[in-house]
């Protein structure tokens, strides 16, 4: 007689589409950690500055992700990065690759569209200003630059809404992620007629916005599937940050500051992000710098390719606070918050004959943590003053830079139990849909736990004031040298 197979486990399941690949999760009702399954695709720059992804790769990777995860889903919930354009035409069919959020191309609609519809009241409409990762701009572009390709477009996707259609043949998004387009009202929670209208874009081509734990669809085999959120709201939630309280800081490709709001404010520069929050009837404020661990990645890759991770932060450890004077810029791709600078470029300063390895990694640690503060700085104009964060993201694994991390920005951290984040925070959201929790707070306050904390050191925090004062004067003396330095 064959022998039975054992039965697969019921498990809430989260997937995020991310940049580098998908991560699928499969927990308990009580958060813990069931499977986990990662696959992951390329990323192209045809031209310099542009970023691009296949979405049948996203589609195919989330595919073999979910199986490997050998569980019976109760519920799926989706996470994705944000931002990034994806254009069907009438029979669904993927027009072209998509833009992602890091692409830089569309600088000079940024400014027509700031032009056309005035700033003041573009942060009127969306709460936001125009930035080149955002996914209207991308349109705009695409009317200039590939006009057949644009008169063919019938549906606008974000990615993990891609992904959902192809799970589920239902195109729908969520509030948080409809936030990054520049299309959506983010006050009023719908797209903004008035904002397409005053740029031309076709309110036919968006999909339902849902509240983020809502029910968008099913799969074939009858899993509810939560809206789901973009990726920042939902590491936001992974970590528990589902109302005012501790920051979310993420030490990802890209680098975070997170804030739930306790009532929609916006910043009259559209300085910060403000978006709506994973939670029904909430926003939140965030800070995003565009090189975070990407800079970490790309100091390691210059100084010791073969050289472990680990090794390299050790001799970071061995420098005192400061590095010695070394102080690096951490703009390698543009930057966002606070300079909204697609040519702004990174930099070392201070660099004397005796420097060795250990203290280049170190100023790239201590240069990520100052844009932490730059974020921090321009919530606190929100009234953001947080004296705990919560951290997560590849580069938070660093004991040494999560220390750096809360004695630049003076916030205790507190470390999430599960590392998974935006993937976590999409599981939670699987569980409301699925009614095994009965909203976001039961579902964090069933599931998100911390580990440990790290407190800012007294002996490192008055270096970090000195040395973020400099810091502050960087760019602007990056920007006197543009064309080199600057870009
Ligand atoms: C958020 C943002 C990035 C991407 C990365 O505004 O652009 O965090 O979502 O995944």
């Amino acid at each position: 007689m064959a022998a039975r197979q054992p039965e697969r486990p019921e498990a809430l399941v989260g997937l995020d589409v991310g940049t580098s690949g998908v991560k699928a999760i499969a927990i308990s009702a009580e958060g813990e950690i069931l499977a986990r399954a990662e696959e992951h695709y390329p990323s192209s720059s045809p031209q310099p500055g542009w970023s691009e992804q296949d979405p049948e790769d996203w589609a195919g990777a989330s595919e073999r992700a979910l199986q490997r995860l050998g569980v019976r889903p109760l519920g799926l919930g989706l996470s994705g990065q944000m931002h990034g354009l994806v254009c069907l035409d009438a029979g669904e069919r993927v027009l072209r690759p998509a833009i992602l959020w890091n692409d830089q191309r569309t600088a000079p609609q940024c400014e027509v569209i700031e032009r056309t519809v005035g700033l003041r009241e573009l942060i009127d409409l969306t709460a936001n200003r125009a930035l080149p990762g955002f996914t209207a701009p991308k349109l705009l572009w695409m009317r200039e630059h590939e006009p057949e390709t644009y008169a063919r477009i019938a549906h606008v996707l974000l990615p993990k809404d891609y992904v959902r259609l192809r799970l589920t043949g239902t195109r729908a998004t969520d509030v948080a992620d409809a936030s990054g387009t520049l299309m959506f009202d983010v006050r009023a929670r719908r797209w903004s007629e008035r904002l397409l209208d005053a740029l031309d874009l076709d309110d036919a081509w968006l999909p339902p916005a849902l509240e983020s734990p809502a029910r968008s669809a099913r799969t074939p085999d009858g899993v509810p599937v939560a809206a789901g959120a973009g990726d920042q709201a939902a590491a936001a939630l992974g970590v528990g940050v589902y109302r005012p309280g501790p920051l979310s800081v993420v030490l990802g490709t890209s680098g975070v500051v997170f804030a739930a709001l306790p009532r929609f404010a916006r910043d009259d520069e559209g300085r910060a992000h403000v978006f709506c929050h994973a939670v029904p009837g909430t926003w939140h404020a965030m800070g995003v710098m565009l090189s975070a661990a990407a800079s970490l990645e790309w100091v390691r890759r210059v100084v010791g390719p073969t050289t472990p991770y680990e090794t390299l932060l050790a001799e970071a450890h061995e420098q005192p606070p400061g590095a010695r004077g070394v102080q690096f810029a951490p703009y390698l791709t543009g930057e966002r918050t606070p300079h909204a600078d697609p040519d702004a470029r990174g930099a070392f300063v201070g660099l004397s004959a005796g420097d060795d390895r250990g203290a280049l990694v170190r100023a790239v640690l201590e240069g990520v943590a100052y844009g932490l503060r730059d974020s921090l700085a321009v919530l606190d104009a929100l009234g953001v003053r947080p004296e705990r964060a919560r951290i997560s993201g590849g580069g938070a694994r660093s004991a040494l830079w999560a220390k750096i991390v809360a004695s630049v920005l003076r916030v205790t951290i507190e470390r999430p139990a599960a590392e998974e984040g935006s993937a976590f925070g999409a599981a939670l959201l699987a569980g409301v849909s699925a009614g095994v929790h009965r909203d976001v707070g039961e579902a964090v306050a069933a599931c998100v736990r911390t580990s440990e904390t790290v407190e800012p050191d007294p002996r490192w925090v008055q270096a970090y004031d000195e040395g973020y004062e400099r810091f502050g004067r960087l760019y602007p003396a990056l920007r006197t040298i543009a064309g080199s330095a600057a870009g």
